[in-house]
């Protein structure tokens, strides 16, 4: 279908393009990761799976916005032995599957990892950055507990360990994250998730748009795409070329994922737009960055990604 080839890789994974869904929206059920194994997606990402099943958050849980979306879902997930049981029937699909894992503890980080270890699926993202459970601070915002967490989970199998991580705004915090990051065989980062604990009001009800946590929840979609585009470069640089980075926030168009590659995303997940669009996004995206790669002359992926010039 691509005059340009979007054949991409990450952490040794091959990728059939540069377009997956990113752990989020429509990809909790057995039926809604059908839909995307059966779509241009090049992966199929699962929505982040906790020890037990969970409900999620009180509704309602999530509004779309003129240019994105605010949600706390709280984790609404059918429990990790649900995705563990479900993986031969996703890999029967014909693409990588990758677990998003979202565990309250080391220790159950530790359970879930070895139990998808175990498994056929391709890479596991361990999520660090879930904005939205009352009482748990985001893991991705507190250095010491990371590296606690790394030291443990990356050392129990050989399935390419990644992590999901959370927007920073300081150069300092890029830095330190990517100290630590080197410390451990992590192969590959996705960055960035939802801008956690931000505050949509309603003037004429008076109220937040959302319920939980009193109205505080992750903004996602076209307004966090400069803060996206901003981690993935300063990590792209900090950790070099060898590094898989996967990039994520805001991606409609495919120039939009076109600024991601220079960026120099390896790939990019589909949230928001998804959420809205439905599956058609991955073909429609998809097409539109071979169209724009293909009138700059490009042919692959590779003569743009990380090319970011400088002014
Ligand atoms: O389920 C959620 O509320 C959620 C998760 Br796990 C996450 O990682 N990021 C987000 O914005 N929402």
């Amino acid at each position: 279908m691509s005059a340009v080839n979007l054949q991409t890789s990450v952490a040794g994974v091959a990728l059939s393009s540069y377009l997956m869904n990113a752990s989020g929206p429509k990809c909790t059920t057995a039926e809604e990761l059908n839909i995307i194994g059966h779509s241009q997606a090049a992966a199929i990402v699962t929505k982040s799976c906790t020890f037990e099943a969970r409900q999620g958050n009180p509704e309602p849980r999530y509004r779309d916005l003129p240019l994105g979306s605010i949600q706390s879902m709280g984790l609404p997930n059918l429990g990790y032995q649900a995705y563990l049981d479900m993986v031969p029937s996703l890999k029967a699909m014909g693409k990588p599957v990758v677990i998003s894992i979202s565990g309250f503890s080391i220790a159950e980080n530790r359970t879930m990892v070895t139990a998808f270890q175990q498994s056929d699926a391709d890479l596991l993202e361990v999520n660090f950055s879930c904005p939205n459970i009352p009482g748990k601070p985001q893991i991705a915002y507190d250095f010491e507990q990371t590296e606690a967490a790394l030291s443990q989970l990356c050392q129990l199998g050989d399935k390419p360990i990644g992590i999901k991580l959370a927007p920073y705004f300081d150069m300092s915090h890029f830095e330190s994250m990517a100290a630590i990051i080197k410390r451990y065989p992590v192969k590959f980062i996705t960055c960035v998730n939802s801008i956690g604990n931000t505050l949509v009001i309603d003037p004429e009800t008076e109220s937040p748009v959302i319920k939980p946590k009193g109205g505080y929840g992750g903004l996602c979609g076209d307004y966090i795409k400069p803060i996206g585009l901003a981690n993935v470069r300063a990590f792209r640089q900090l950790l070099g070329d060898d590094m898989g980075i996967i990039g994520v926030g805001g991606i409609k168009t495919g120039s939009d994922a076109f600024e991601y590659l220079l960026a120099g995303a390896d790939a990019v997940q589909i949230a928001t737009c998804f959420e809205k669009e439905g599956p058609s996004c991955f073909q429609r995206i998809e097409q539109e960055l071979s169209d724009f790669m293909a009138k700059k002359g490009y042919q692959q992926l590779s003569d743009a990604k990380g090319k970011l010039k400088a002014l």
